[in-house]
């Protein structure tokens, strides 16, 4: 059969090298063949989720910034400061977390969806037309967040003015200043031009980017046992591989866009500009299990254990 899979991003964006590699396995492996649907061909993030929640396309790429408002603990993911910097930590992470692979796997169940993989796509970037080294910076700044309700409560606590804008809208919104800031990781600025309707990138390493690989549930629960164990073999070769692609990529789309706009300011704030930014995270990991309710506290407390023991593993 022809299994039809959708993108949020372009086919040589993160995710779709990773969809190629998945693509390219499955194909090689049996008589299923992969038609990708780039972003922009089915229509916005929550489109082609609710396309897969349906059964219309039986794969899609779904990140927790939209989906949060569709598995509220998928949040989790958004909360500053929460996630481990490191490239080694982090690919042992998502791979190994139980937090990620049962508990939350379970609640993509509930949905119609079944859990294929999540994979980190790099350390998100604040581009602004003014400067940031501080909250007070963006005090006014209406700042484009995707949609899920943390990435609201993260960005009022940052001191900005956040607005929750489908991608599609973004570029156009800078350009007309409807919003004067957005975040997206090194890559993303690059290959969306967003160097271009922006003057000032800052590093605050309060996270990175997270998504999703879903299937419709009852496509996932109808194939064979070695159908799905076949699915699950793609996923992990695409998902070492999009993690080897990943290095030096920041770096990479940084020289990049100086490149392209030698007056783009970059700034890696220090660790004493860091420290109002991480306060501001606290009340928001208060916000995720006071209004998300239900398992979000067990989840961030999954996430903590999980990612000291991917430390251990890794640097010990
Ligand atoms: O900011 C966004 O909405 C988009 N950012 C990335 C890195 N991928 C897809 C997503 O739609």
């Amino acid at each position: 059969a022809t299994w039809k899979y959708s993108l949020e991003e372009a086919i040589d964006e993160v995710q779709g090298v990773y969809a190629t590699k998945f693509k390219e396995h499955i194909e090689a492996n049996s008589d299923h063949s992969i038609e990708i649907f780039p972003f922009g061909t089915l229509g916005e993030s929550n489109d082609t989720t609710e396309l897969a929640q349906m059964g219309a396309i039986q794969f899609a790429t779904a990140s927790p910034g939209f989906t949060g408002s569709l598995i509220p603990e998928l949040q989790v993911f958004l909360l500053p400061y929460v996630l481990p910097e490191d490239h080694d930590v982090l690919a042992d992470f998502y791979q190994t977390s139980d937090t990620i692979n049962e508990m939350l796997a379970a609640k993509y169940e509930d949905k119609s969806l079944h859990l294929v993989d999540m994979y980190p796509e790099g350390e998100v970037v604040m581009t602004t037309k003014e400067p940031v080294t501080g909250p007070a910076d963006l005090d006014g700044v209406k700042f484009r967040v995707m949609t899920s309700p943390m990435l609201i409560e993260t960005y009022e606590a940052f001191g900005a003015t956040p607005t929750p804008l489908p991608w599609g809208e973004v570029y156009g919104a800078l350009q007309t200043n409807i919003i004067q800031g957005q975040e997206n990781p090194m890559f993303f600025v690059e290959s969306t031009k967003m160097y271009e309707v922006t003057d000032h990138i800052t590093y605050a390493g309060h996270n990175n980017f997270t998504t999703a690989v879903v299937a419709n549930k009852t496509f996932f629960d109808g194939l064979s046992e070695d159908e799905q164990a076949l699915v699950a073999e793609a996923a992990n070769v695409a998902y070492d591989h999009i993690m080897e692609y990943q290095r030096g990529l920041t770096e990479r789309s940084e020289e990049k866009i100086l490149e392209a706009k030698p007056s783009m300011t970059v700034t890696v704030l220090t660790d004493e500009q860091r420290e109002p930014f991480r306060e501001a995270a606290e009340q928001v990991k208060d916000a995720f299990v006071e209004e998300v309710g239900g398992d979000a506290q067990a989840v961030l407390e999954g996430f903590q254990e999980d990612i000291a023991e991917s430390k251990a593993r890794v640097e010990g």
